[in-house]
C-alpha cells in the first residue's frame, strides 16, 4: 500500500488503488490473496507497467511536495532481478526519474532528482525479499538510519544500561550484569566510546539509577540476590567522591530480588523507589518501599511501602503541578495478567490513581509530544488458559485523557517479550525504540525504532537486529547521538550512531 502525504491537504493517499483494475482485478497479472494473516493484492511478473498519471495526485500542489513520506507494505519471497524498483514516479511520459524506491538483495535505495542530480540514499542491510510481510516507511525531510559504532564487552550479560553525566567528568555509563563473582561496570565516554573506568561488585545485578541530592552525585543498584546464600539481600547506594573521582559505597537497603530503582524529587525533597519482585523464590506479593533523604543524618529512610506483585520497574512522572509514580507488576504468582498501577502524590504519599491491565509487564516509559501525555508499558509475556505462554503479544501505548484525567489506549503495538521502551528525540522527530527479546523460540529478533507520524500515532521505521535485547537508552555527545542497546544473552553491549540526513 502506498501513501503519499502531499503537504496541501495533509491525507494520505492509497497509491495502490489507483493502479488496479476496476472491478478487483482478479483476472490476469493482479490478484487479491490471503497470506500470513494479511490481505494483500498479489503482482505476477514484473509489476512495472501499473502505472496511473501522477497528476491527479498533486491537484494542490504547485509544486512537488518538499516533505512526503512513503508507507509501503509488501513481502517478496524472491528478488526476480538483483535490482529492483518498487516505486517511481517518472516526469511527464518520459522515462525520466524523479522519485523512486529500488531493492537490491540487502539494501533499500531512495532516489529523488532534485535540480537536474539524482541523489541516492541507501538503507543497508534493510533485507525485506525473505517472503514475509514488511513495512516500509521512507520520511523525505530525515532519513535517519543507525550504525555500529561500538560493542562494549561485559563481564557478563548486561540487564539494564544507565546512562549519566557528572559535571566537569563527562558522559558515563553503568552496566548491570549478572556474573555476581565479576561484578558490574562503569564506562566512561572518552574520544567517542566508552572506555571501562570502575568495577563494582555486585549481586545479580538488575539495574542502576543515577541521581542527584543537592550537588552530590549518587548510583544505586538494584542487587537481585544476597552476598551469600541465606544473608539477607542488599542494594547498595554509591557515592561519588570527588577527591578518588570515583563511587563509594554509602547505603544500604534491604531489598527483596530487587529489579529497578527510581530516582525523583517532589518540592526539593529527594526520594528513591525500589521495586522488589519476590521474596524468596515463590512469593512475588510483597511490598516495595519508597524511601526519602533525610536532611539530617543525609540518609534514606523507609516513607511508604506499596503492595506490588512482581514488580518490575518505577517509573516517576510530573504533568503540571502533579507528582505520579507508575509500577510494572510482572506476576502474583499465578498469572501475568495482571493489574498494574498508576499512583498520584496527595498529602504526602502516593495513592492509587489508576489500574491498568498488563501481561508480564517489565517496563514503563512516560515521554510527551506536544501538550500530549503518554504512557507506553512493556508486555513481556502472557499465560493462556492452557497454560501455554505468548510471548508475541501487545505492548501498549496509553494517553492521558485531560477530561477524565485517566489514561486510555493509544495504541497497538506487537511486540516479542517486550522488555523496554525508550523514547528520544532528533531534531523535530520522536522516537520510541522497543527492546524485543524472545519469540518463543529465539532470542535473535529485531528491535523495532518507531518514528512518531501524527495522527498516524507510532510507525516502524527502522529493525535492528538484537540477542536477547534487554534495554534501551538513548543519549547525546557534544557532535552526535546514540542508542546503546544491552543484551540478557551476551557479554557485549551495542553503541549505535543515529545518522541524520
Ligand atoms: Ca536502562
Ligand atoms: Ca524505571
Ligand atoms: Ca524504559
Amino acid at each position: 500500500m502506498f501513501g503519499c502525504i502531499c503537504s496541501t491537504d495533509l491525507l494520505p493517499l492509497d497509491l495502490l488503488q489507483r493502479v488496479l483494475p476496476a472491478g478487483g482485478g482478479v483476472q490476469g497479472r493482479v490478484r487479491m490473496v490471503q497470506s500470513q494473516g494479511s490481505r494483500g493484492v498479489a503482482f505476477a511478473g514484473p509489476p512495472n507497467r501499473l502505472s496511473f498519471p501522477a497528476a491527479q495526485l498533486f491537484t494542490h500542489c504547485h509544486s512537488f511536495p518538499a516533505e512526503f513520506s512513503i508507507v509501503l507494505t509488501l513481502k517478496i519471497p524472491r528478488l526476480l532481478r538483483n535490482d529492483e524498483y518498487i516505486f517511481t514516479l517518472l516526469r511527464g511520459k518520459s522515462d525520466q526519474l524523479l522519485v523512486g524506491m529500488r531493492l537490491s538483495y540487502d539494501k533499500l535505495h531512495f532516489l529523488q532528482q532534485t535540480q537536474g542530480t539524482t541523489r541516492r540514499v541507501t538503507f543497508r542491510a534493510v533485507g525485506v525479499a525473505d517472503g514475509h510481510w514488511h513495512t516500509l516507511v521512507l520520511a523525505k525531510e530525515r532519513l535517519d538510519y543507525l550504525e555500529d559504532h561500538q560493542d562494549v564487552f561485559t563481564s557478563s550479560e548486561t540487564f539494564d544500561v544507565e546512562v549519566f553525566h557528572i559535571p566537569f567528568q563527562g558522559i558515563f555509563i553503568a552496566t548491570a550484569n549478572r556474573d555476581s563473582s565479576l561484578g558490574s561496570a562503569i564506562y566512561r565516554w572518552t574520544n567517542g566510546r566508552f572506555e571501562q573506568y570502575q568495577n563494582i561488585r555486585t549481586y545479580n545485578a538488575q539495574a542502576w539509577k543515577f541521581f542527584t541530592v543537592g550537588n552530590k552525585s549518587f548510583l544505586v543498584v538494584a542487587n537481585s540476590r544476597a552476598a551469600s546464600p541465606g544473608e539477607r539481600e542488599f542494594s547498595v547506594i554509591y557515592k561519588w567522591s570527588e577527591r578518588k573521582l570515583r563511587f563509594v559505597a554509602y547505603q544500604m537497603l534491604h531489598t527483596y530480588s530487587a529489579r529497578d530503582w527510581e530516582a525523583f524529587h517532589i518540592h526539593h525533597e529527594a526520594f528513591l523507589a525500589v521495586a522488589n519482585h519476590r521474596q524468596g523464590e515463590m512469593n512475588h506479593n510483597i511490598d516495595s518501599v519508597i524511601y526519602k533523604w533525610n536532611p539530617n543524618t543525609k540518609m534514606f529512610e523507609v516513607n511508604q511501602t506499596i503492595a506490588t506483585s512482581g514488580a518490575y520497574d518505577w517509573e516517576f512522572f510530573t504533568i503540571g503541578p502533579y507528582y505520579f509514580l507508575v509500577v510494572a507488576n510482572t506476576f502474583n504468582g499465578k498469572s501475568t495478567d495482571i493489574n498494574s498501577a498508576i499512583y498520584i502524590w496527595t498529602g504526602g504519599s502516593f495513592q492509587t490513581l489508576q489500574l491498568i491491565t498488563t501481561f508480564g509487564a517489565v517496563d514503563w516509559e512516560m515521554f510527551q509530544i506536544g501538550g500530549r501525555v503518554f504512557l507506553a508499558v512493556a508486555n513481556s509475556q502472557q499465560l493462556d488458559d492452557a497454560g501455554s505462554v505468548l510471548y508475541t503479544i501487545n505492548s501498549t501505548i496509553y494517553e492521558l485523557n485531560i477530561t477524565s484525567q485517566r489514561f486510555v489506549k493509544f495504541q497497538d503495538i506487537t511486540t516479542s517479550s517486550a522488555l523496554d521502551w525508550e523514547f528520544f528525540t532528533v531534531g523535530d522527530d520522536k522516537f520510541l525504540v522497543v527492546a524485543n527479546s524472545y519469540d518463543g523460540k529465539s532470542y535473535s529478533l529485531n528491535s523495532v525504532v518507531y518514528r512518531w507520524q501524527g495522527y498516524e500515532g507510532f510507525v516502524p521505521v527502522h529493525s535492528v537486529r538484537t540477542n536477547g535485547c534487554r534495554d534501551w537508552e538513548f543519549f547525546r555527545s557534544a557532535d552526535s547521538s546514540y542508542l546503546v542497546s544491552s543484551s540478557a544473552r551476551t557479554a557485549f553491549s551495542k553503541v549505535l550512531k543515529l545518522k541524520t540526513y
